[in-house]
């Protein structure tokens, strides 16, 4: 899908699940200086497993504009952009056209956290704060929500796609928007 031209529909539903991404994650997330807390990781998997990683990528990179347009809590920087792209290409990479195994969620989950939430953000966040990377505003919260979050983000993933009805509805999806 990632070299054909997208049709009306992919357009629309790439529309929906950027608008969901841009909701979950600035309006219904729980934001703080140094750590946010949000679900917009699940549309961001169906984008994924729809789409692929250039297009997820893009899209996450839209609602990431569309969320700071809209329900900005803080000023804008580009690092954050740069994470959104690189969370919908690694879930992308992951999960298109690829049954949703545990194993695979295990492993998209953590190439995430170890990534973007424990490389790529503190650096960010050291940046666009002038704080020491090593300082324990940036690193004590998250390493408490990394080990509360990862589980959770894990089985919700794996929940998402494959448990339910959605991983066949989302293929069957993908079989029409193909055709
Ligand atoms: N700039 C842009 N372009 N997008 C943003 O979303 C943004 N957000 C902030 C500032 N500038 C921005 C607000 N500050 C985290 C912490 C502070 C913060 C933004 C992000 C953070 O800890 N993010 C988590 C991921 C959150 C998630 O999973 O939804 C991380 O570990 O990367």
């Amino acid at each position: 899908m990632n070299t054909k031209k997208l049709n009306a529909r992919m357009i629309a539903l790439m529309g929906i699940l950027i608008a969901l991404i841009a909701i979950l994650g600035k309006m219904l997330g729980i934001e703080t200086q140094f750590l946010t807390i949000s679900f917009s990781f699940v549309p961001t998997m169906i984008m994924g497993m729809l789409f692929g990683p250039l297009w997820t990528g893009i899209g996450c990179v839209l609602a990431d504009f569309l969320g700071m347009a809209l329900f900005a809590k803080s000023s804008f920087f580009i690092g954050f952009t740069f994470n959104a792209f690189l969370a919908g290409a690694i879930y992308g990479w992951f999960f298109y056209q690829k049954p949703v195994t545990l194993k695979r969620a295990l492993g998209c989950v953590l190439t995430i956290t170890l990534v973007i939430n424990l490389c790529l953000t503190p650096i960010w966040l050291s940046i666009m704060y002038g704080q020491p990377l090593f300082s324990w505003v940036i690193w004590g919260p998250r390493l408490i929500k990394t080990v509360i979050f990862f589980p959770i983000q894990t089985c919700l993933v794996y929940f998402f796609g494959s448990v339910t009805t959605l991983d066949r509805i989302v293929r069957r999806a993908a079989i029409k928007l193909n055709s």
